[in-house]
Order: structure tokens, then sequence, then C-alpha cells
């Protein structure tokens, strides 16, 4: 049975919903970062860290893409081209999206305080919402990311845009705020949310 380690509200809950989606069977470790359940696991102390066979994965972008590849579902296979612009928008995502949240988070509560700098969190806001318009340009028609198929990056950005709301980064696209109400409608989101 897989086991996902990491707390719900940290970027655990991407592989969570993963797993639910999936309708895999798992164990939920709730552990802190930097805890000793996950040091032994991952060196830097980081979540979340997915266990398959005794072999520890570290990077929710990594276990995303395995447990999609490994089922074949939330996927376009390897080596076509949609699985090329499915990466790419992952690629966005994460140098846009995931990027200016962690900063954010990294200068309010991560760094220590003395290397904390406060003012850094208006450009990144800034940064988000420009990078919100350019996603709305490159989302396909209907209810996903890419159309009609959820796949690997809507896991990523469904789990920004929550965590968007809770860092008070403000979502500016009509079109991405309806896309979070329908996301967190689906069960697998709701079963994962539970946790
Ligand atoms: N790129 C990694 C980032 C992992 C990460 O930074 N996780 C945070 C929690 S969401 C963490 O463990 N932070 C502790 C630290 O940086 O010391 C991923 O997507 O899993």
């Amino acid at each position: 049975m897989y086991r996902v380690i990491g707390t719900a509200r940290s970027r655990a809950f991407r592989a969570l919903w993963m797993l639910e989606e999936l309708g895999q069977p798992y164990q939920h470790i709730p552990a802190n970062p930097r805890s000793e359940g996950v040091a032994q696991f991952n060196p830097a102390g980081k979540v979340p860290v997915l266990i398959d066979d005794g072999t520890p994965i570290t990077d929710s972008t990594a276990i995303l893409t395995y447990l999609a590849d490994r089922h074949g579902q939330f996927t376009h296979p390897a080596g076509t081209l949609d699985r090329a612009r499915q990466d790419s928008l992952t690629q966005f995502l994460l140098d846009e999206f995931d990027a200016a949240l962690w900063l954010a988070a990294r200068h309010s509560f991560v760094l220590p305080k003395e290397l904390r700098l406060a003012a850094i969190k208006n450009t990144l806001m800034w940064e988000f919402e420009t990078s919100q318009k350019t996603l709305v340009h490159r989302m396909a028609d209907g209810p996903f990311l890419m159309g009609e198929r959820m796949t690997v990056p809507d896991i990523i950005l469904g789990h920004c845009l929550d965590w968007a709301l809770i860092a008070r980064f403000p979502i500016v696209e009509a079109r991405l705020s309806d896309y979070l109400d329908r996301i967190r409608q689906r069960p697998a989101y709701q079963r994962a949310a539970a946790a």
C-alpha cells in the first residue's frame, strides 16, 4: 500500500488528492516538515514523501507524475505532443504559481526572522496576478486546463489556488475562481480535504 508522509495542509495534499482520484488505497502519515518521521526518508526534511514498495519518492510533482504514469490516468502518454503540452503547463505552474506562493511563505514564516523581507510579498502578488492572466490565455475550453480531461497540472493548479486564498493572494481572474469552485466539488478533492 502507498504511504504518504506530510500534513494535508502542505503540498502532501496533492498526493492525497491524486490517490483519491485514482481510487488507490494508501496510508497517510501526517508528519510535519523537518520532523523525525520525515528526515529519515528525505534528508531535506521536506514533505510530501510517497513510499512505494519501500522506496521513498520526494517532490509532489514527481509523485503525481509517477502515480499518473503508473496507473495510466490523469496524464497523456510520455512521448506524445499532448504530454509535452501537459508538462509545459505543469512547469509554468511551478515557475509562476508555486514559486511565488512558496517564496511568500518563506519570507512570512519559514526563514529565520532576521532574513525575512516583508516587502517582497507585494512584488510576488503582482507577479502572481500577471501569471493568472497568462494562464487564462493558455487554458483550453472545457472544465480542465487541457479541456475535457483532468491531468496532473489540474491538481497543482487546484492546490495553488487554495494556497493563494490562504496566503491572501487575490485570485483576479474570474475563470480561475470558477475553476476552483468547480474542482473543489470533486468527491476525491473532498475526501482528501477531509484528511
Ligand atoms: N518542490 C517540493 C517542495 C516541497 C516543500 O518545500 N514542502 C514544504 C511543505 S509544503 C516543506 O516541507 N517545507 C519545509 C522546509 O522547506 O524546510 C514539492 O513540490 O514537493
